[in-house]
């Protein structure tokens, strides 16, 4: 199917993977990519199957929280069945991030990564990632990570309260991004993170992950489930966490919550 901002068949073109986008399923909307790909992994689809749309009326941030998802957006995600062990969720989403950094990096320069899934550029959020999965005893059977990329949207499409702190491609370049194109490069680069990934290990991933995390260093205030912790931003472990030092020399190991930054250095 081809419109005005995609074309399946162009994306076919232009594929190199082996594994990932080698089923396409394109929608010129859909309530949310993660939900319908969670639908499709329930039934057996297989390990790089990709959803797309082009809108969503009901894209998923985390934590049930919201994403904004018109037209001239990059809304997809992939359902991932590794074959290698072990592999944790959390990981896949550094993966994703990575991926999604580079590709954009090749568009525009200052694109950094903040724990655990925000695509910014400066202080404008131009992207995220959902990751969810599906446990089998303590098994994975599926995760399906969902990226929400803003290539081609304009001033005009952020709502008001997304204005002072989102960003898109089209904004910052001032040029459209092909959407086709840009998925297919962000797919290859994917593909052989996650290759890195079964191979090495985590460890070199997090270190080509961390050349992006310009909030490393800085203070930041963090929002666990539990508490507000905060401090300064000191490193990522390898199993994912965010190590903060607070102001009482105190050192938190956070899994799970949302980083702001307090300078901006
Ligand atoms: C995320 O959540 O950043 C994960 C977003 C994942 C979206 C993709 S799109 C394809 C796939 N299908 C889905 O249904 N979802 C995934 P979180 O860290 O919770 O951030 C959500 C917050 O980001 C919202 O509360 C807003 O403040 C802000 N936000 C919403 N839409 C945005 C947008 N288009 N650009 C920048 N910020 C946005």
């Amino acid at each position: 199917m081809t419109t005005d901002q995609f074309s399946e068949e162009k994306l076919k073109s232009l594929l190199k993977t082996e594994q990932l986008g080698k089923k396409i399923c394109f929608f010129p909307s859909l309530e949310s990519t993660n939900l319908f790909a969670k639908q499709l992994a329930e039934k057996g689809e297989p390990h790089g199957t990709l959803v797309i749309a082009e809108t969503q009326t009901k894209g998923q941030g985390r934590l049930g929280r919201s994403w904004h998802s018109p037209k001239g957006g990059l809304w997809f995600s992939l359902i991932l069945r590794p074959s290698f062990r072990p592999f944790l969720p959390q990981h896949l989403t550094f993966t994703a991030g990575l991926a999604a950094a580079q590709t954009c990096s090749r568009i525009i320069p200052n694109v950094s990564l903040r724990w655990p899934n925000d695509i910014y550029v400066e202080s404008k959020k131009i992207g995220g990632i959902l990751t969810e999965g599906r446990t089998k005893g303590n098994d994975f059977e599926y995760c399906i990570i969902g990226i929400g990329l803003n290539v081609n949207l304009t001033e005009s499409e952020f709502p008001s309260i997304l204005k002072s702190e989102a960003s898109s491609l089209l904004i910052l370049k001032k040029e459209k991004v092909e959407i086709p194109l840009f998925l297919a490069n962000l797919l290859l680069l994917w593909e052989n993170i996650l290759k890195i990934y079964s191979q090495k290990g985590f460890a070199p991933v997090l270190n080509s992950w961390k050349k992006y995390a310009h909030f490393l260093g800085t203070f930041v205030k963090v929002d666990t489930p539990t508490k507000t912790i905060e401090g300064e931003a000191i490193d990522v472990t390898l199993s994912g966490a965010l190590k903060v030092k607070d102001l009482d020399g105190m050192i938190h190991e956070i899994s799970s919550g949302d980083v702001r930054r307090l300078t901006s250095n």
